[in-house]
């Protein structure tokens, strides 16, 4: 390799200089193997910023954030709120395992705002795709890596979420020019897949408005509501449109006819425009054309009260 190649040029260099005072010829291949050793320096330099360069790439590929996973080892915990009772109170990955799921998973544990948020979706900059199918909805996918990103949880682990107690449903909100808005639901409920992921809640209160119900507009309600409604994708249409909502709005939702609100709807950036509202709707905060920056939905039990541990 090249290190060992030079050190052998500049040895026979230096044996050159050794060599006692010598005819042109000699004096002339000692200059010429002295650039040959300067260009070969300079090579030999070049390719080992290079590599550095390339094992700093490889470093953030493999590790694009903290992962901050917190492996609790056998013990089991039914959501994110025992965790945080148990002790644990940062933020981060963790296994759980609710009552009736078969298995353990990985979830996500937002220990703010009170701590033992189960969080089950999240946008935050429009890098995976959300328009799946019944399937991929059914088990969950995205990145459930990195501390910021985007995933959805699976109907199913959802379903074992919810029905083991009275859970109340947080939905953060933030828009492009930095403002907030949130939205609570009490109940928040969602059945198992022989009945299509039917979607229950009860009162809302908040700053966001009450999309989800579609009270703000007795008018709509009948087609923007989504208290009652099932789980449609673009393969499952389980909607109250003659055609598919899914299909439409490029999302899989508790789509009515079709909605007031599209949480996994298409990642725009903002004001958009489109044949259908398929952008990331909350119709009570900035209508059906604008299109939010990040959400988070995350569940807590409605009784759950922080131990100081
Ligand atoms: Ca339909």
């Amino acid at each position: 390799d090249t290190s060992k190649m030079l050190h052998f040029l500049s040895w026979i260099v230096l044996l050159l200089d050794l060599a006692v005072s010598s005819p042109d010829d000699c004096q002339l291949e000692r200059d010429r193997l002295r650039a040959q050793l300067k260009s070969m320096e300079i090579r030999a330099m070049k390719q080992q910023e290079m590599i550095q360069r390339l094992m700093n790439l490889t470093q953030q590929t493999l590790n694009p954030a903290k992962e901050n996973f917190f492996d609790l080892g056998d013990k089991q915990y039914a959501d994110c709120a025992q965790i945080f009772n148990s002790g644990n109170k940062e933020s981060g990955f963790y296994m759980i395992k609710p009552l009736r799921s078969p298995a353990q998973f990985r979830v996500y544990c937002d220990m703010t705002e009170g701590g033992g948020w189960t969080v089950f979706q999240r946008r935050s900059d429009g890098s995976q795709s959300f328009d799946r199918d019944w399937n991929d909805y059914k088990a969950g996918f995205g990145d459930l890596k990195s501390a910021n990103g985007e995933f959805w949880l699976g109907n199913d682990n959802l379903h074992y979420l919810t029905s083991q107690g009275d859970y109340i449903l947080r939905i953060n909100l933030e828009d492009f020019e930095g403002s907030q808005r949130f939205a609570l639901y009490r109940k928040f409920k969602v059945d198992n897949e022989q009945n299509h992921y039917q979607l229950h809640f009860s009162t809302y209160t908040g700053n966001a408005g009450d999309a989800l119900s579609g009270s703000y507009h007795p008018e709509v309600q009948w087609w923007a509501s989504h208290q009652g409604m099932k789980f449609s994708t673009k393969d499952k249409d389980n909607d109250r449109y003659d055609r598919s909502c899914a299909l439409e709005d490029k999302a899989g939702w508790w789509f009515n006819r079709c909605h007031s609100a599209n949480l996994n709807g298409l990642y725009y950036k903002g004001p958009y425009s489109a044949v259908t509202d398929n952008g990331i709707v909350w119709y009570t905060w900035h209508g059906w054309w604008y299109s939010l920056k990040s959400v988070e939905m995350k569940i807590r039990p409605n009784d759950f009260e922080p131990n100081d541990i």
